[in-house]
């Protein structure tokens, strides 16, 4: 016995009624239905399932977000039997809106201008694990406002030992923002770059190039040291990186340390968000559609894991998608890059602003 047909793969929305339906050679057999490896239990209202001739469905009415996974038939009578499988997707109404147009932010973005004149760029400072997309982040920013592929920061193939190296900054064109980098934080007591020095980059005490000591943070004896650091060396805004698909498997150390920087940084009224990274490596609706982020179960589900863990509001987390090996333009990964640099722009610019008026008692 076989399949004339198989199943087919299902994106349906919240609230749809939907058939799951194969064909077969004959019609002499028994059928088994399995969600996610496990029998299917039928509830009633919800599932019907049956069989018409050679033909085979599974109805399932009013989609939830649990009817989401991979559905498998298996039809079976004293000849043998037979399998096959569906994954079935359930788009969520949309809980966050994005503007799919990248021109007015792109044009937005290159007419900005600092509220306070005295600062010439806006600095933001990206920290996270080792091969979370740090790099990526910076070579995606360049690639929207170089418009065609553009790899300045060097990234990494995933290995355990973080790829960036040293304190440098990427400017963004001539525009006037700059990223810095940190290397990736490692598990383990052996420290690539010494707490105390993330607190000396924050602070804007620490020039571009520097060559970290894990064992010997910069202090006022070093010739490097930027004693008397003003507003346009110190860092604007905190960034985490965090890859989508790791999210869970990050060690408690870790997400501790990028907890104390963050609050290192809250102390001095930085502001700070996350950026999400490698979405399409969780979401299979995503990889094939990002417009379709907002409506992914599996993303909102990492994002909501993502602010458990390191404590941060859903509102702050922005998940997005680098370029890698693509050689064509993509609008809509633009966007939503765009969508969340232009998120860190206005926070590090209110920054700016306060601590400007805060310095000069303008409150
Ligand atoms: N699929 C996918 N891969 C990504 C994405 N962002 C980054 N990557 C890949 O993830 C790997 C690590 O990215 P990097 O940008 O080097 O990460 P990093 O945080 O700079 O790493 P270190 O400097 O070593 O700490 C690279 O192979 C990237 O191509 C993404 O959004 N989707
Ligand atoms: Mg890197």
């Amino acid at each position: 016995m076989e399949f004339v047909t198989v199943l087919a793969d299902k994106q349906v929305k919240v609230g749809e009624d939907f058939t799951l339906c194969c064909e077969t050679n004959t019609g002499d057999f028994t059928v088994t239905w399995q969600k996610n490896i496990q029998k299917l239990y039928c509830v009633e209202g919800k599932h019907r399932t049956g069989k018409d001739g050679k033909t085979v469905f599974l109805q399932i009415k009013k989609a939830e977000m649990e009817d989401e996974g991979n559905y498998t038939v298996t039809i079976q009578n004293r000849w043998g039997s037979a399998s096959c499988s569906a994954m079935v997707l359930v788009e969520l109404d949309e809980w966050r809106i994005v503007q799919w147009k990248q021109d007015p932010m792109i044009n937005a973005l290159k007419s900005f201008r600092i509220c306070s004149g005295d600062i010439r760029e806006l600095r933001f400072l990206l920290y996270g694990p080792v091969g979370s997309g740090k790099s990526s982040i910076i070579n995606t920013i360049h690639t929207i406002f170089e418009g065609h592929p553009h790899i300045n920061c060097p990234t990494a193939d995933l290995t355990c030992m973080s790829f960036t190296r040293g304190f440098k900054k990427y400017n963004i064109r001539n525009l006037p923002f700059a990223f810095y980098n940190l290397m990736g934080l490692e598990q383990g007591q052996s420290y690539r770059m010494h707490p105390d020095d993330i607190m000396s980059v924050l602070k804007g005490h620490i020039p571009n190039n520097y060559t970290f000591h894990p064992h010997a943070p910069i202090d006022k004896d070093n010739r490097h040291y930027i004693l008397n650091p003003t507003l346009n060396d110190r860092i604007h805004c905190l960034v985490s990186v965090i890859p989508a698909d790791k999210i869970s498997l990050m060690s408690d150390e870790v997400i501790q340390k990028m907890k104390t920087i963050r609050a290192a940084a809250s102390k001095l009224g930085i502001p700070h968000v996350v950026f999400m990274t490698r979405v399409d490596q969780v979401c299979i609706m995503t990889h094939r559609d990002l417009t379709k982020i907002y409506r992914s179960r599996r993303i909102k589900e990492q994002m909501t894991t993502c602010s458990n863990r390191l404590d941060v509001p859903m509102n702050c987390i922005f998940p997005v998608r680098n370029y890698q090996e693509e050689v064509k333009l993509n609008e809509q990964l633009n966007c939503l890059m765009l969508e969340a640099f232009t998120q860190i722009v206005r926070l590090a610019d209110d920054f700016v602003k306060k601590s400007y008026c805060f310095v000069f008692n303008l409150f």
